[in-house]
């Protein structure tokens, strides 16, 4: 088997997507948007496109047998959605009749996006020869962290040339960007942006994986290759090693701290830092020290929880908050559902910013003509009431002018 690696060979700027282009597909190669964000959740469209020289079986979607992947298993009678196990083994989920004729053409459309609370839908539309096919899968894809990809099966596998694979997605629009950890999942009850999503916030991006330190930071310099949100949350911290003490942070986690709101300066976009609570096993005070001190805003969710002191072995937080585990599985790392929701209130009251909708200029949490009316008599120089500057800058580019008025015209059209 031979496995593809691929650079960035032409940006789209106008939808911020990545293609990358090969001349062939042969059983077994399976190709990697590796310049592409890998722990990006939520909204993702994902296109590839080929000419087929011998129809067989592929994959397509993201996290080819790993732990958090989810994809569709395509040949020439069937379609058949695939998630894995935390062990990275594949589950087949039941089949779809493909009664196209795949012969000289293939074209995959994968488009995920927000469907209902805590659930990210795929709608899969194939082309080819004789027609195209559009179905929208039932599985929920809320819980991925893994690279976009397409593989040929190594015994049965399509061969194919010409192919294009290509991602974007709607959230590089978002205005404000998370970065994080594990905390960070909108499906889990234990986890704060569930107790938002329930609340009806889920209007920004996230860009997160288990275990997330650095990897995730790196990740992060890919995104921000795509484009610039206003805010850039970031979450990350709980993963990397114990301060040195209280005066000390972390060097890794320092330095990446420092070059991301290096980034942000150079960028206009204003950094939002986040304090770590201290666990039984990890020291963030040192952290949390040069957070408080660095004169950027930041989410306190240390103060939430009651984690800003570390006592060797013991649990500081408030009662019931910080996760156990069992006795064959100790956690303490991970907030409860009462942890959880006290992460949530926390961020609300940091960062109110992250449950204002979009459009919505007057702020009075609907998005109607009374905001377009607003929004032009600004733009004329008048004074309207209650104008949200962040709010008014619709398409993200730090001007309010007729840009912002011609998207707030398509959302009032949707
Ligand atoms: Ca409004
Ligand atoms: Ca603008």
């Amino acid at each position: 088997m031979r496995t593809i690696y691929f650079f960035i060979i032409e940006f789209l700027f106008l939808s911020f997507g990545i293609d990358v282009y090969s001349t062939n597909l042969s059983k077994g190669d399976i190709v990697v948007l590796t310049d592409f964000p890998y722990y990006l959740r939520n909204d993702i469209k994902i296109s590839f496109t080929a000419d087929v020289t011998t129809m067989g079986t592929f994959y397509i979607g993201r996290g080819y047998r790993s732990a958090s992947g989810i994809y569709v298993k395509i040949d020439g009678t069937k379609i058949t959605p695939i998630t894995c196990d935390s062990s990275g083994n594949e589950i087949e989920k039941a089949s779809i009749v493909n009664d196209l004729a795949i012969s000289t053409f293939i074209k995959v459309i994968l488009d995920v996006r927000h469907t209902t609370k805590y659930q990210y839908k795929c709608n899969l539309e194939i082309q080819s020869d004789n027609g195209k096919k559009i179905v929208e899968l039932s599985e929920n894809w809320s819980g991925v962290e893994d690279p976009v990809f397409v593989k040929s099966a190594t015994s049965d596998g399509i061969i194919c040339s010409n192919i294009s694979l290509c991602a974007t997605s709607s959230n590089f629009d978002k205005p404000i960007w998370v970065v994080g950890d594990s905390y960070l999942s909108i499906h889990n009850s234990e986890r704060w942006p569930y107790y938002l999503e329930k609340r009806g916030y889920y209007n920004y991006l996230i860009e997160s994986v288990s275990g997330g330190a650095t990897q995730v930071y790196n990740d992060a310099l890919v995104l921000l290759e795509l484009g610039s949100p206003k805010y850039l949350v970031w979450c990350l911290g709980m993963n990397y090693g114990s301060d040195v003490d209280a005066d000390t942070p972390r060097s890794s986690w320092k330095s990446e701290v420092d070059n991301i709101v290096s980034i942000c300066s150079s960028r206009g976009i204003t950094p939002i830092l986040a304090t770590i609570p201290c666990v039984p096993k990890k020291n963030h005070e040192g952290k949390n020290k040069y957070v408080r001190n660095s004169g950027y805003r930041y989410i306190d969710f240390a103060k939430a929880v009651h984690g800003e002191t570390y006592t060797a072995g013991v649990d500081n937080w408030y009662e019931g908050y910080l996760y156990h585990g069992t006795e064959q599985k100790p956690d303490y790392v991970h907030p409860t559902a009462l942890g959880a929701q006290a992460l949530a209130n926390q961020v609300l009251k940091d960062l109110p910013e992250i449950t204002y909708l979009i459009g919505d200029v007057n702020l009075d949490k609907s998005v109607n003509y009374n905001d377009l009316n607003d929004l032009v008599l600004f733009i004329l120089g008048g004074k309207p009431q209650n104008f949200s500057l962040f709010q008014a800058d619709i398409d993200n580019n730090r001007k309010i002018n007729v840009g912002d008025v011609t998207k707030l015209v398509n959302i009032l059209k949707k």
